[in-house]
């Protein structure tokens, strides 16, 4: 088995390779992967394996089709988490996530289809629904995105629809919830914080803190994805959510108390533009039809990624240093 993985140095997609190298994933044990990557201020090399002789590292760019259309043939399958990720920057230069996230999308699916590559897996998010006061969505709610990072990726969404729908390619989607772990980039609010309070600076929490995420251990997220690869249907989506809604003064009140802190540490600063309010998802499909079970208890994962950006300064250090404007202004 050969899989290439796009955006492999980021976040979700190194865990998923340093997951698969480790043969944590039955049906690929032994696999080959190739990992393309742009290498942009998210992903970082340091996060996969030095040398490993089932790892080819190719350094590029998801809107690239010629490079992909060279780098697919041979791949047994795709799965695709290059994107432009974080919300605060697509409203400041939205751009590069329709840049990326849309045409980057329709050039895997593209050079998957061209090569005849058999499976591909499209990782999309939660946030293509939109806010949700009370309930849960399903695969079957409409799609109403409200920040541009939200709606570029409704927008992949959608192409990777009209390629199973228009050349029938084996491709699914899955809709995670916020993802939370060791090496998340430190501008997401669960590592922002940790990194900010262990540097003794001060906390921006948006508005009142209200606002409700539901939080997902990347370790299952990435469970999930293999699931879906495995046996998930083509054309469809699958919701991952894992069940963990808290507020976001919720989560501040755990970090200030694992890094021994009070709410004196805490600085309430102005509201995100257009700032969702509730998101959550109904995942009784991917259990039902796959078996998809989480086993990261809240608490415990918590609890290890603060001991991870602990132990690993130089990591987020560099990170920190590699992203411009950052941290943002409003923190200090
Ligand atoms: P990330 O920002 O940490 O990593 C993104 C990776 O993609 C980086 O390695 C970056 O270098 C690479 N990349 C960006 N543009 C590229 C391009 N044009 N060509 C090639 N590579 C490019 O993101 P993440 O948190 O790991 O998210 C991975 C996927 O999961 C994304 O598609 C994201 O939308 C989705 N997702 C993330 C979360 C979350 O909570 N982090 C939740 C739901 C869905
Ligand atoms: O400094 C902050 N202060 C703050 O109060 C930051 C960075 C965030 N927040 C709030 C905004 C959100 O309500 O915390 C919540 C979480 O914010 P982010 O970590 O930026 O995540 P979110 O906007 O919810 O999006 C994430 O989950 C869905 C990922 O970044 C997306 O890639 C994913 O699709």
């Amino acid at each position: 088995m050969r899989i290439l993985v796009t955006g492999g140095a980021g976040f979700i997609g190194s865990h998923y390779v340093r997951t698969l190298l480790a043969d944590g994933y039955p049906g690929l044990r032994g696999a080959r992967v190739t990992v393309v990557d742009k290498l942009t201020y998210a992903g970082n090399r340091e996060n996969l394996p030095a040398a490993d002789p089932r790892l080819d590292f190719v350094h590029g760019d998801v809107c690239d089709l010629d490079l992909l259309r060279q780098l697919t043939p041979g791949h047994d399958a795709v799965v695709h988490f290059a994107a432009e990720s974080h919300v605060d920057r697509s409203l400041e230069s939205a751009a590069e996530f329709v840049r990326t996230n849309v045409g980057g999308t329709q050039n895997v699916l593209e050079a998957a289809l061209r090569s005849g590559v058999e499976r591909v897996v499209h990782v999309s998010t939660d946030e293509v629904y939109g806010s949700i006061d009370r309930g849960s969505w399903t695969e079957e709610s409409p799609l109403l995105p409200n920040s541009p990072y939200a709606a570029s990726k409704a927008g992949a969404d959608l192409i990777a629809r009209a390629y199973f729908r228009t050349h029938g390619l084996n491709v699914s989607t899955t809709r995670c919830s916020n993802n939370y772990g060791p090496y998340q980039h430190p501008e997401k609010l669960i590592p922002l914080f940790i990194t900010h309070l262990l540097q003794g600076w001060p906390v921006p929490l948006y508005g009142e803190g209200a606002n409700i995420r539901e939080w997902l251990h990347v370790d299952d997220h990435c469970r999930a994805i293999q699931l879906v690869l495995d046996g998930g249907r083509a054309g469809e989506v699958y919701n991952v959510g894992g069940g963990d809604e808290r507020t976001n003064r919720q989560i501040t009140e755990r970090l200030l108390e694992h890094l021994g802190a009070d709410w004196s540490a805490v600085r309430h600063v102005a509201d995100r533009k257009g700032h969702d309010l509730r998101y959550s998802l109904d995942e009784r499909k991917i259990r039902e039809e796959l078996g998809y079970r989480p086993q990261v208890p809240f608490a415990r994962g918590l609890a290890d990624t603060v001991d991870w950006y602990r132990d690993n300064p130089a990591w987020w250090k560099a990170a920190e240093r590699n992203a411009a404007n950052f941290p943002p202004d409003r923190a200090n």
